[in-house]
């Protein structure tokens, strides 16, 4: 029956952690996957939702079904931690917000909602973008286009021909957009270039579709999630895919919320039931555990405020060894090369090494990065951080042997 299914090549970021865990050599580094380790080497377990737990566990409740949309403190709390919690769109209940399996199940839902009710709407994502959205979306029937992002040349943002291909799109088509920390270039939009690009899709009457896997990671809680609070304000119809993946620490257990600002309360209260259909028709419900945790720390001010106090301290210690970077590679490589070390935010750094480099990298010293050059900068710490700077000059010094 099954005698002609290929074999899955794997995914270029899943299945390189997996390559790293069974890796033999003890002087490995992972700077592959986007996850936040610690000082350590450690995936924190942070101390407010460790004391959730341990009254979670106390209380020993029973374990039924959440209803399809979700937990509702959860996702009331995620709706006020996207867009503010006295925002006018939520005040007015204009706000369609559920429960997702991580920012990954935001993205299906959405997605498959998109397909359903604008069947003609095509997605842009930026060239370059997160692996899996090309594959979610194409996944759930979407077409899927790309427009200017990245300069190689500089490591920075293309914006003018972002914006003029934007300003280009067939109405109603959807734009997929990083709130904060691209990934996988770290080169965000700054203010000035949000209050450009607002206008261009509220004019061409374009959908706005914002990606905040990393809302703390990049200058703040608030401050990474102010391109979506603007877009609201602006009235541009608005999907977010938001995820407590990276900022709770809690990857595996799968916590995401998606949110869709409507007109009114009424158009909201229809499309919160599409997706609520959506996710009846893909795994009816989603699980109650970590929903707990997040709800039971963004309610209580106490545990709120260690939260966001562990936040910040992670979001600095990326910010230092980024310092590290730039500071150990002066005279090692050109300048272009690194100073995107600080010039790039949030957990990735676009490192501009070649598939040729970063292949030495892995098979000579042990180091993983994405073949595209991506580098987990949440990865390094003081332990490794001179040896993967010794090793990066190594592989860029001999340019030869880059293919
Ligand atoms: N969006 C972006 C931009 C993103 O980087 C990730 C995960 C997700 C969504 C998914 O979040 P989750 O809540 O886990 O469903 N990115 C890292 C892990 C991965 O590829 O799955 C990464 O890029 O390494």
């Amino acid at each position: 029956m099954f005698e002609n299914v290929p074999a899955y090549a794997g995914d270029p970021i899943l299945s390189l952690n997996e390559d790293f865990q069974r890796d033999p050599r003890t002087d490995k580094v992972n700077l592959s996957i986007g996850m936040y380790f610690d000082e350590a080497g450690r995936l924190p377990v942070m101390s407010a939702v460790q004391a959730v737990e341990a009254s979670l566990l106390e209380a020993a409740a029973p374990r039924g079904y959440l209803p399809m949309a979700g937990h509702a403190g959860y996702r009331d709390a995620a709706q006020a931690l996207v867009f503010g919690a006295n925002h006018e769109a939520r005040l007015a209940g204009r706000i369609a917000t559920l429960q997702t399996l991580g920012g990954s199940g935001a993205l299906k839902v959405a997605a498959d909602f998109l397909h359903r009710h604008l069947p003609a709407s095509q997605i842009w994502i930026s060239d370059p973008s997160w692996e899996n959205h090309r594959v979610v979306f194409e996944g759930a029937g979407l077409t899927v286009n790309t427009y200017p992002y990245y300069d190689p040349q500089t490591g920075g943002l293309r914006f003018d021909a972002m914006r003029a291909a934007i300003d280009s799109l067939p109405e109603r088509s959807v734009v997929l957009l990083h709130a904060c920390c691209h990934n996988p270039t770290g080169v965000d939009l700054d203010r000035a270039q949000w209050a450009e690009l607002i206008p261009v899709l509220q004019r061409r009457k374009l959908i706005a579709f914002v990606d905040m896997a990393y809302q703390g990671f990049g200058d703040g809680l608030d401050e990474d999630a102010a391109c979506v609070r603007s877009l609201a304000d602006a009235g541009v119809p608005l999907i977010v895919a938001s995820s407590f993946s990276k900022n709770f620490s809690l990857y595996g257990e799968r916590c995401g919320a998606l949110s869709v600002v409507c007109r009114d309360a009424d158009e909201a209260q229809r499309v919160l039931g599409q997706l609520t259909f959506a996710i009846r028709s893909n795994y009816s419900n989603p699980p109650t555990h970590g929903a707990k945790l997040v709800a039971g720390v963004l309610s209580n001010a106490a545990l709120r405020a260690a939260w966001e106090s562990e936040l910040a301290s992670m979001r600095q210690r990326i910010k230092s060894m980024r310092g590290r970077m730039h500071e150990g590679l002066a005279g090692l490589v050109d300048d272009v090369m690194r100073e995107r070390y600080t010039s790039q935010v949030g957990m990735f750094t676009y490192t501009g090494l070649s598939e040729g480099q970063v292949e030495r990298l892995r098979a000579e010293h042990g180091i993983y990065l994405l073949r595209s050059g991506r580098m987990c900068v949440a990865g390094l710490n003081q332990q490794n951080v001179g040896y993967v700077v010794s090793a990066i000059a190594l592989v860029a010094a001999n340019r030869d042997a880059q293919k």
